[in-house]
């Protein structure tokens, strides 16, 4: 069962349960807009956190986390935890529950978290996002990565969502399903009669308990091209970019059972990578062509992620202030005489004044 926290969290956890998540909010009108098993109300004692939410503050967000403190920290136990990184809400719960998390001696297997984060696309929203993104990426996430008591760590980006102007419904429903992909991985095990290797469901749930980001794609794989090539150009664009992995798994399906030795070129790719694999190979007559299923978990510094934000963020922010000035500002035009200021200055400073006036002749300025 998911649990959704914030705005952007709740939708996307009530769309993975199929209403069926548990959500989290400072604000009563978000919750109730949300279908879910479970609503819970944070409430923050700042006057500014009333009915909206936290306003992309996410030290409100900090602020409410007390009110829930206990059953938040059971309720996430084991589960996948969604929030957008770039309000106050989200952001603010996660932030504690990460800290938390971070702080604890060790935490077992069965009760690690995943997480799955929405990041702005800082090219089109606001910079307090971008803003919130980074200090939560820098703090937090960092903490939490280091400490390694977290499950997988999902990045989704909302770059896609703006560079090709898909509503907000849609684009939630392609995240879901994507993720869907990587965990229906068990389920299809589980249906599908078995023609190699074997993923099962205790050794999946172990890979999802790993610290790591988690990077999944899936596509047709053609067993006569590069394996390599066709995984690059099939990256999970509502993803962020993978660095090269540390473990791996994949689940190929196969529409005709003769082909099953076209895995061992996978092998083969991921041996070079230095990765050994886990890897299921099942037969799936509804296919027409092999089916892949990837999913690559990988380290990256945040401080890394949070450079890429930051240069988006710099000059995100100095457009802005270019913006505002043209727009309220107007330099009345400066016009100086120079004929007449020189003579002012040779005047006060008793040079010779025919020396100040050639000068500024030679440069042009006469
Ligand atoms: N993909 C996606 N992004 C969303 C959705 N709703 C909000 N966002 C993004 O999430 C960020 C804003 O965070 P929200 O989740 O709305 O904020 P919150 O956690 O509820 O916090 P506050 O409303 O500030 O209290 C922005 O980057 C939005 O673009 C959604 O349904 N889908
Ligand atoms: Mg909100």
């Amino acid at each position: 069962m998911s649990v959704g926290v914030g705005g952007a969290g709740s939708k996307l956890a009530s769309l993975l349960d199929e209403g069926h998540a548990t959500i989290v909010d400072v604000s009563g009108v978000e919750l109730e807009k949300v279908e879910a098993i479970s609503k819970i109300r944070a409430v923050a004692h700042s006057s500014k956190a009333q009915l909206k939410g936290s306003r992309k503050d996410p030290q409100i967000g900090r602020e409410a986390f007390q009110s829930i403190k206990n059953k938040a920290l059971d309720m996430i136990k084991g589960q996948t935890v969604f929030c957008s990184t770039g309000g106050g809400t989200g952001n603010g719960l996660c932030s504690v529950m990460l800290e938390h998390l971070s702080g604890m001696e060790s935490i077992s297997v069965t009760e690690k978290t995943m997480f799955a984060f929405v990041v702005p696309y800082a090219q089109r929203e606001s910079s307090d996002f971008v803003d919130n993104t980074i200090s939560f990426l820098e703090g937090p996430v960092s903490k939490a990565i280091d400490a390694g008591n977290t499950g997988n760590l999902i990045i989704f980006s909302n770059k896609v969502k703006f560079e090709q102007r898909i509503p907000e419904k849609t684009y939630n429903t392609m995240i879901i399903e994507s993720l869907n992909h990587f965990l229906s991985i068990p389920i299809k095990g589980e249906e599908l009669k078995q023609l190699d290797g074997n993923i099962d469901y205790e050794d999946f749930c172990l890979y999802k308990t790993k610290p790591y980001f988690n990077h999944f794609c899936q596509f047709d794989y053609n067993q006569n091209l590069p394996f390599g090539k066709q995984l690059k150009a099939n990256f999970n664009e509502l993803l962020l970019e993978p660095e090269g992995s540390i473990e791996a798994l994949f689940l190929l399906e196969l529409p005709n059972a003769d082909l099953t030795n076209s895995f061992y070129s996978i092998l083969d790719y991921f041996s070079e990578e230095d990765v050994s694999p886990m890897y299921s190979v099942l037969y799936n007559p509804d296919l027409k062509k092999p089916l892949i299923t990837v999913s690559l978990l990988y380290s990256r510094k945040p401080l890394e992620l949070v450079d890429d934000f930051n240069a988006i963020s710099g000059k995100h922010k100095r457009n802005r202030v270019k913006k505002s000035l043209d727009q309220y500002v107007t330099l009345s035009k400066l016009e100086v005489d120079l004929a007449n200021e020189a003579e002012k200055v040779w005047k006060e400073s008793h040079t010779e004044g025919d020396e100040v006036l050639n000068v500024l002749k030679r440069i042009g300025k006469l």
